[in-house]
């Protein structure tokens, strides 16, 4: 099995509800199963600023699937929940991004992992240290907590907005600046 964080982001319809659903997909995944979910995340949209804001989460999982097998039932469920790519880093129903997986660095034209924007967003990071603080992020060779230490001017972005859909939550202590 190994263990591996995805970042969660919505920013049209019922983001919270597109969120909930997107999890409950992966969690049906085979071999695979949701362990642990942040908090919501109510962030102001980067890249393209002129969207709606998106509600992000980070979902920590175990699977016995290799990245690319993994990245391909990422990209169905993305499709069967009514995606369709536009603009880049437009609006989207839902935004599933593998952000680390196990100890793997890789870089191909249809995959990076680490996911190479995770240690310049906030709206990554935050999530991400509220679950897993002290994971090594391979290839930063430095963990969410320290990233976000770097990062933490931006990290003002992030405001937390609710609880995680998510029945199995754990209780995890929110690390993460919010101001
Ligand atoms: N791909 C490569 N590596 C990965 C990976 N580690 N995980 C490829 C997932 N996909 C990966 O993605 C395009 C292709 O990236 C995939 O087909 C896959 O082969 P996409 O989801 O179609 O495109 P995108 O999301 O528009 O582009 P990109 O570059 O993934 O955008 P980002 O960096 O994910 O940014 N602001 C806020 N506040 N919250 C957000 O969630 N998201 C974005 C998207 C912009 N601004 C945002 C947010
Ligand atoms: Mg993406």
């Amino acid at each position: 099995m190994t263990r591996t964080w995805i970042g969660l982001g919505s920013n049209q319809g019922d983001r919270a509800g597109q969120i909930a659903t997107a999890l409950r997909e992966v969690d049906a995944l085979e071999r695979s199963r949701v362990v642990r979910v942040s908090s919501l995340y109510e962030t102001a949209p980067i890249g393209k600023t002129d969207q709606p804001f998106f509600l992000n989460a980070v979902a920590e999982v175990e699977t016995d699937k290799d990245p690319r097998g993994l990245l391909r039932d990422l990209l169905a469920i993305e499709q069967r929940m009514g995606r369709s790519r536009g603009v880049r880093w437009g609006p989207r129903t839902i935004d599933l991004d593998i952000l680390i997986f196990g100890d793997v660095a890789e870089v191909s034209d249809d995959l990076t992992i680490p996911h190479p924007r995770l240690a310049e967003r906030a709206f990554v990071l935050v999530p991400l240290v509220e679950i897993a603080p002290d994971v090594l992020v391979p290839s930063e060779e430095r963990t969410p907590a320290q990233l976000l230490e770097t990062l933490s001017r931006e990290a003002g972005d992030a405001v937390r907005a609710g609880d995680a859909p998510w029945p199995d939550r754990r209780e995890a202590t929110c690390r993460g600046r919010t101001t």
